[in-house]
This record gives C-alpha cells, structure tokens and sequence, in this order.
C-alpha cells in the first residue's frame, strides 16, 4: 500500500497533541528539525500503519518570522503532505480560524477538526458545522479530542478529501474583487517562474494562489526562491502599489483584513450563543 503523509497543523493549545499521541500511540519518532530546535515528532496511524502523521509545530499564522513557523511553512510547500489536519479550538474559533484560511490557500487537501466541543458546550453555545464547511469550502469535523470523539472520523474524512483532491481552490475562498484581480494578474506573470534551486522547475498548478499571494504580501523569504526576469519583478510591484493606493493601506495589511472580515462574517453566521439568546428572550 503506498505510504500517504497527513500533517497535523494548528494553534498552540488548540490539542494538537492531544490528537497526535491518540492517533499514533506509542508508535511515535521524536527528534528536532533540521538547523533549528524545534522538536519534530510523526509517527504512524495505530489503525493503519501506511499513514504517516507528522506532527507540526503550533502557530499562529504561516508568517516567516518565527522558526515554528518557518519549519511548518517549509514543511507544507515543500514537503507537500498528501493532507492538512487543520486542529481548531472550537472555544476560541475566530482567533483560530486566520490559520485556517492560510491554510487553505496553501491549495492541498484539507480537513478542519473543530476541537473543544465539550467546552463549547460548557460555554452554552453551538457551532452549526455544516455553515462552517460551506464557508470554508472543505470538510469540517466536530472533535472533543480529550472524549475520544471525532479522531477516527478526522483521519476518514483526510483521506476521502485525498481521493476527490478536495482542495480549497476548487471551491475558493474570494477575496475583494479588487484583490483578487491583483492576485490574478500576478498568477499570470508567476506562470513564468522558476524556482533558484531548480531552474526547470515550475510551481505546481496547486500552489499558484499561495504564490501570488506571498508575492503579493512582499514575502521576501518566498522572493528569493523564485526566478523571474527584473522587468516581471517590475510589473508584480506596479500591480502591487496599485492596489494598495486603491485600498489606502499596505499590501500586507490588506490581506490581513480581508482574512478578518472573512472569519468575522462566517463565525457571525456559524456560531450560536445560547446564553446571549436567553438573555434576550426573557
Ligand atoms: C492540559 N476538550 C477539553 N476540555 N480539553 C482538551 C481537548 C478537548 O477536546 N483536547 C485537548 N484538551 P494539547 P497543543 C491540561 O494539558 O493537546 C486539553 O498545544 C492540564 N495540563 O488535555 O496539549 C489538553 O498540542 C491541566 O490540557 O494542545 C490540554 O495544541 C489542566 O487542552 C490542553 C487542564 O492540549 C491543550 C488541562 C497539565
């Protein structure tokens, strides 16, 4: 059977190693990443053993400025596991989510595991999963990590989205038409690139949006692997101050506040406070 990779990918707390020692057990490898302390720990699925789970570090956002970062960046561009177990603490589901949707431009395979339905609970309110994974456009799996609940079901529902290449660009996540427009033009100048370890190398078709967003931000880590002639960089940083005088803000901040405005609106619409509810009822 071939060997398939899922990387396990969420906030620090949100029980991401709560998962990983359920889904693995004792069958677990732990060492650090190359050139950096940060301890890298996989091991393979108790229930079938051609599945790998790595576990990554816990961040915040696929940012370059952290090593945790960084490792899970490079993991998932390059490494390109099969699929991303995005762990989320259901308790604190805005503040998780920028990941998330980070995650998904990353354009692999991805599930959402909204944990802490326990405490959510506790906290009287309810999450409709069902707006979630429409919102999001991939599968979404309620889990109470610590109850035993959803970790077969997430690791099922992984690879359901590996067989139907259930990737977030087929679905999408859109953006203000004006920054989409942006992201466009700059996909069509990437088709172009190459990459300076590899001049023949294309970027893959899936990964085209995570470029040009990168590119758009002025990602400097991500420049320097890419080869593109000086007038190409020309035109990207045109297309780039564009849109930033017809925003008013800086490109990075641009993508930062679409991102929030998009969670703000979906938790609006996914997740019902019970207590609020009765407080105003009566
Ligand atoms: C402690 N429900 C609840 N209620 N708690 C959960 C769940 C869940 O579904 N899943 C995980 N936790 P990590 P990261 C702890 O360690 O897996 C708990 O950082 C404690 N420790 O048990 O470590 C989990 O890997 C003392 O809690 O997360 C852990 O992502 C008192 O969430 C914490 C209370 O999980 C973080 C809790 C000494």
């Amino acid at each position: 059977m071939n060997k398939l990779s899922l990387a396990l990918v969420g906030n620090p707390n949100s029980g991401k190693t709560s998962l990983f020692n359920a889904l693995t057990g004792s069958s677990q490898s732990v060492g650090n990443w190359p050139g950096v302390t940060v301890e890298r720990k996989e091991g393979y699925y108790k229930q079938a053993d051609h599945i790998m789970i790595q576990d990554l570090p816990g961040i915040y956002s696929l940012s370059p400025y952290t090593p945790e970062e960084v490792v899970a960046r490079n993991y998932l561009v390059e490494g390109q596991p099969e699929a991303i177990i995005n762990i989320v603490d259901g308790s604190n589901l805005e503040r998780n989510l920028y990941l998330t949707l980070q995650l998904l431009d990353l354009g692999l395979p991805l599930v959402v595991g909204v944990n802490m339905l326990d405490v959510v609970k506790k906290q009287e309110k309810e999450i409709n999963l069902s707006k979630l994974s429409y919102g999001l456009g991939t599968d979404v799996v309620g889990m109470s990590v610590v109850k035993g609940q959803g970790v077969s079901e997430i690791v099922a529902k992984s690879l359901t989205a590996i067989e139907s290449n259930n990737t977030s660009q087929r679905i999408g996540i859109q953006y203000d038409e004006r920054l989409e427009v942006a992201l466009l033009e700059i996909i069509g100048i990437l088709h172009k690139a190459t990459f300076q370890t590899e001049p023949t190398k294309k970027i893959s078709e899936n990964k085209y949006r995570w470029y040009s967003l990168k590119l758009f931000e002025r990602d400097e880590a991500v420049c320097q692997t890419l080869v593109l002639s000086q007038a190409d960089w020309k035109e990207i940083e045109e297309i780039i101050t564009i849109t930033e005088k017809i925003f008013g803000d800086d490109s990075e901040s641009i993508v930062i506040n679409e991102r929030y405005q998009f969670i703000t609106k979906l938790v609006e619409l996914c997740v019902v406070n019970n207590k609020e509810f009765k407080l105003t009822v009566s």
